[in-house]
């Protein structure tokens, strides 16, 4: 296919006006529409705090613990801190460590002993490390590893099965325009030994082709080969604020292809790869975390579609079946409007936003089934509100 700089098309005020229809939609809202907002987040997703008291940029939930309930992983201040669901008690875990706050986080079981271990992400200089979940967890400290102290400026972790080998592999990125792998992106295989591998095994596919200051990557075959395509997003005017994927080679030692999807997207940050509108063919949804907004990009043309144009700094994105109908849905928290929304797909890609919440603040956020009664729910790295908080979803 080919791509190539797609700019913004104008807002479909349809989607919008349809938005409006519903009871509880978002700020698009007047009178008793808003009235009726406030009212159903007050009253549909209970808070839950895990943590209060400290800034903190990445939380990540997994069953640490074995007792079949998620717990929560926090890096911040240069401790490590585990929150043992479901009354958050909380241990501090490993013991050699940056003495930083991660910017993301990750969750792989990297020595494959059938538990989840921590990956962390130190933004400049570095590095992305892990900490292996031992026996033992709350007794025993997190061993130390290190995944790649050589990129600089890793923003965003994901994982994802790059290579096609059944093995999760880590995707990072590295934004800062100086060092050796200056504004590029890079995916790592995990070591055959991981406990004693001195690094990951580094596979550079954006080489110095992700300038601007990227955030967030995604992960997911767009072009229908089987292979993982990556998409990006980067935020600032020098050289960002765009949207683009680089699709994998079907030959090993080909160079992925860069393809733009939009320029001039002010303050650009996530881009996932999801189906959105029920045609079979993967799609990307995005938002501007810097800037305003959520838009979707809808395949094989990659229109642009906004979402919702006026939410300030949702620097923060995921998808998943938030209502259970079988469509993907999606989820933010803005950072700047102070504003958890989710925005629910009617199936063909028209979605009616939602609030949660309208006063919390959000760095990332993840959708887990923390309560594990079969639906998703959201957790928050509350920056700005200097909690770690989870959203219980009712639908
Ligand atoms: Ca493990
Ligand atoms: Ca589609
Ligand atoms: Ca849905
Ligand atoms: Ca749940």
């Amino acid at each position: 296919m080919s791509i190539t700089n797609y700019t913004a098309t104008p807002l479909l005020l349809s989607v919008i006006l349809l938005s409006a229809g519903c009871a509880y939609s978002g700020s698009e809202t007047v009178g008793a529409e808003a009235e009726a907002a406030i009212a159903s987040w007050k009253t549909n997703w209970p808070k839950h705090v895990i943590a209060e008291g400290y800034s903190n940029q990445t939380a990540i939930a997994a069953d640490f613990t074995a007792d079949g309930l998620p717990d929560v992983i926090v890096n911040a201040e240069g401790k490590t801190r585990l929150y043992i669901a479901p009354d958050w008690k909380e241990v501090v875990i490993g013991s050699e460590q940056p003495k930083a706050t991660a910017i993301h986080s990750e969750v792989i079981d990297v020595d494959a002993d059938g538990d989840p271990d921590y990956i962390g992400a130190v933004y400049s200089p570095g590095p992305v490390f892990w900490l292996e979940r031992p026996d033992d967890p709350l007794q025993t400290p997190w061993p130390y590893h290190l995944v790649d102290d050589e990129i600089d400026g890793t923003h965003g972790l994901i994982t994802g099965d790059v290579n096609g080998d059944g093995r999760p592999d880590l995707i990072a990125n590295s934004a800062q325009p100086t060092g050796p792998y200056a504004e590029s992106i890079a995916w790592y295989e995990i070591p055959k030994n991981p406990r004693e591998a001195p690094h990951w095994i580094r596979h550079v596919f954006a080489k110095s082709d992700a300038p601007g200051l990227s955030h967030y990557m995604g992960v997911g075959d767009v072009t229908g080969d089987g292979r993982a395509d990556i998409s990006a997003a980067a935020k600032i005017p020098e050289g960002g604020n765009w949207f683009a994927w680089w699709a994998q080679p079907s030959a090993g030692g080909e160079p992925w292809k860069k393809h733009v999807l939009a320029t001039e997207q002010e303050g650009a940050t996530n881009i996932l790869i999801a189906e959105l509108n029920g045609d079979g063919k993967a799609d990307f949804i995005a938002s501007r975390g810097h800037g305003k907004g959520i838009l979707w990009f809808d395949a094989p043309n990659f229109e642009l579609h906004e979402i919702n144009p006026n939410l300030e700094g949702p620097h923060s994105l995921a998808v998943g079946d938030i209502d259970g109908d079988g469509d993907t849905d999606a989820i933010t928290c803005a950072k700047d409007s102070f504003i958890a929304a989710w925005f629910e797909n009617d199936g063909k890609g028209n979605f009616t936003t939602h609030h949660i919440n309208e006063d919390q603040a959000a760095y990332d956020i993840r959708l887990v089934d923390m309560d594990r009664d079969s639906d998703l729910d959201v957790l928050i790295a509350g920056q700005a509100s200097n909690n770690v908080v989870w959203y219980e979803n009712r639908r």
